[in-house]
């Protein structure tokens, strides 16, 4: 099994890219970030409780993050892999993650991370508010409170990884085409190591 995390700052280009790689690698890809925007189209009561902290750019709290990833792991265990997209962002996210594939005899097979500067996410997330329609996009004061909880506490979710010499850095600046490059080399190069 393939199990790869897709790791960035928020805008980094992790979606974009998941897409991508879901075609060429035949994994499943897992977003929390859309789990919890689909909870929040259907009005569920996880829906409303994540709204409250996506709108200011925090984190959703670990139990209710851990929770929903476990549940849609679970529910598609017949497949070549995962692509884990904007999963783990905190340490118990990672240790939760890693136990949870040990019970499996699984282990993370690499975490690649996007490498963007801050100017250039601002530039791209306000940017995708013209059409996202997403609130924690459209106001610059919230997407920079973003990649302060990325700094201050997703960040290093990659050392956890890095301890075991699974960490991966490319540079995400460019065209899309091109860090998809960037990225399929990293990974093929995992896969065979
Ligand atoms: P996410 O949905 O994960 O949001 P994101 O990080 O902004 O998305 P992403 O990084 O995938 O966007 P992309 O770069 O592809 O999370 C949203 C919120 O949900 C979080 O703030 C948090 O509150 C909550 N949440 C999610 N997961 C959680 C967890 N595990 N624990 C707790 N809370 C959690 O796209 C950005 C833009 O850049 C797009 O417009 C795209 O077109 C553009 N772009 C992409 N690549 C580009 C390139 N190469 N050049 C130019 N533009 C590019």
């Amino acid at each position: 099994m393939i199990n790869l995390i897709l790791f960035g700052p928020p805008g980094s280009g992790k979606g974009t890219q998941a897409t991508n790689l879901v075609e060429k690698y035949n994994l499943l890809h897992i977003s929390t970030g859309d789990l919890f925007r689909s909870e929040i189209g259907n009005k569920t009561p996880l829906g409303l409780e994540a709204k409250s902290y996506m709108d200011k750019g925090a984190l959703v709290p670990d139990e209710v993050t851990i929770g929903m990833l476990k549940k849609k792991v679970q529910e598609n265990p017949d497949v070549k892999g995962y692509i884990f997209d904007g999963f783990p962002r905190t340490i118990p996210q990672a240790e939760a993650l890693d136990a949870m594939l040990m019970a499996n005899s699984q282990e993370i097979t690499s975490l690649v991370a996007l490498d963007v500067d801050d100017e250039e996410i601002v530039k791209r997330l306000l940017n995708r508010a013209k059409t996202s329609g997403r609130s924690d996009d459209a106001d610059e004061s919230i997407i920079r409170n973003r990649l302060s909880v990325y700094k201050e506490t997703t960040a290093i979710v990659a050392g956890h990884y890095e301890k075991k010499d699974k960490t991966h850095t490319v540079n995400g600046v460019g065209g899309i085409d091109e860090v998809f490059g960037r990225l399929a080399e990293v990974i093929d190069r995992s896969l065979v190591a």
